[in-house]
């Protein structure tokens, strides 16, 4: 029989062996639980504005002055169904309050099947801007005759059994992550714009936005901005890096020196540490897409058929796409931005939180929550 102290004791070396392993092994499980780290976060709990957790200066730059006299060739995307309703009302109510009651940007709303008077009268009614409203050509949509449906619906299934996440037995979440990969900016009445901001229904932003982030990525040169970043589920990419890989090797000239593999691989490029930019947040130049190189890149991936083989997600191809295609000075992180899509949110630092007026709290804030990758971001750059 073990006395209770022995049992304590024994406890205790269980828990600081399994500390030691994991510390070892997962180097963002050490960074989060190493003593400084945390000691770090008692510090910075006692202001909001003195958090010694900030971005490198290296590439933060100051919000531009306002400047509504010029604008750019931009609109908002919102794909939704007309169920989506009351969530995009929520999501429109905050990007008019926050931001575009004041530079009265487009709207285009996507869907496969035709919306309803009742959804477009809703969201007409929340904005003095433009709105449009485009059914989804039939074959950007479902998926291709190629697709071998056997296979396809045999790998849903397993999905479903191993409960991976959306991995279950209807195409359409795959269909919706196809199209979003590489259909949306070619939709006729989004071809007609250069720059894109991706909203989602029921999304929160948290923040008053006093310049335009659209002339920000122009005025910059910027293809790819995001304000979230963290690790894929492994179960729904087996194969996709690797068919990246040989898009490289077969492509290695469309492939940048100076793009952010360090971002996506922690041995230079022989495995993905599966950090990606979380895509339902978006402000993007929709050009980049449409350019030789991505579209050489997406129609590698779609060939190989992942998105109905496997469960590929937009956020992880998007991601990979603009981290391997682009340098990496053209991405951006917008730390002014204060945003929320379940389960996680995101809240700027020191004197860009005044500057906005944001509302969000810092405890949550998902910046350097021991599972984002916001810090492999920044390391490239500090
Ligand atoms: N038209 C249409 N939009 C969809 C469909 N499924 C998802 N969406 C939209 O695609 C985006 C992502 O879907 P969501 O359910 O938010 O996925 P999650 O954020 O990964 O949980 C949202 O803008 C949805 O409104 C669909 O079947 N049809
Ligand atoms: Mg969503």
């Amino acid at each position: 029989m073990m006395t209770p102290m022995r049992y304590v004791v024994l406890v205790l070396f269980v828990v600081l062996g399994l500390h030691f392993i994991l510390t070892l092994s997962h180097p963002a499980y050490g960074n989060a639980t190493s003593l400084s780290r945390i000691t770090q976060g008692w510090q910075s709990s006692s202001s909001l504005f003195d958090d010694s957790r900030q971005v490198p200066d290296s590439y933060r730059s100051p919000a531009p002055k306002p400047d509504i006299s010029r604008k750019a060739n931009a609109t908002i995307v919102m794909l939704a169904r007309n169920s989506d309703l009351k969530g995009i009302r929520k999501s429109m109510k905050q990007m008019e309050d926050r931001f575009n009651k004041r530079f009265q940007y487009p709207y285009t709303f996507l869907n496969e099947e035709p919306f309803s008077d009742v959804f477009k009268e809703s969201v007409t009614a929340l904005t003095d801007a433009p709105v449009e409203f485009g059914l989804i050509p039939h074959d950007h949509w479902y998926q291709p005759a190629w697709i071998d449906e056997t296979r396809a619906s045999a790998a849903r299934k397993a999905m479903e059994e191993n409960k991976v996440i959306y991995g279950g037995t209807s195409p359409r979440y795959r269909n919706m992550c196809r199209f979003n990969s590489g259909f949306f900016y070619r939709h006729p009445l989004v071809e007609k714009y250069r720059y894109y901001w991706r909203v989602e229904p029921d999304v929160t932003f948290f923040c008053d936005l006093d310049y335009d982030p659209f002339l920000y990525m122009q005025d910059h040169g910027k293809v790819y901005g995001f304000t979230i970043a963290l690790p894929e589920y492994a179960e729904t990419i087996p194969t996709l890096w690797d068919t990246v890989k040989e898009f490289i090797k077969e492509n290695p000239e469309l492939v940048p020196k100076d793009n952010a593999m360090p971002f996506l691989s922690d041995d230079n490029g022989e495995t993905y540490n599966r950090c990606h930019f979380w895509s339902n947040f978006e402000i993007a130049d929709a050009d980049f897409w449409r350019s030789e190189a991505y579209s050489k890149f997406f129609d590698k991936l779609d060939s190989a058929g992942g998105f109905y083989y496997e469960r590929w997600g937009d956020a992880p191809v998007h991601s990979i796409g603009a981290a391997l295609l682009a340098p990496r000075d053209k991405l951006h992180f917008f730390h002014d931005i204060g945003y929320r899509h379940e389960p996680f949110e995101r809240c700027p630092l020191s004197d860009e939180y005044k500057q906005g007026k944001c509302w969000c709290g810092h405890e949550e804030n998902f910046d350097y929550h021991w599972y984002s990758c916001l810090p492999k971001y920044d390391q490239m750059f500090g």
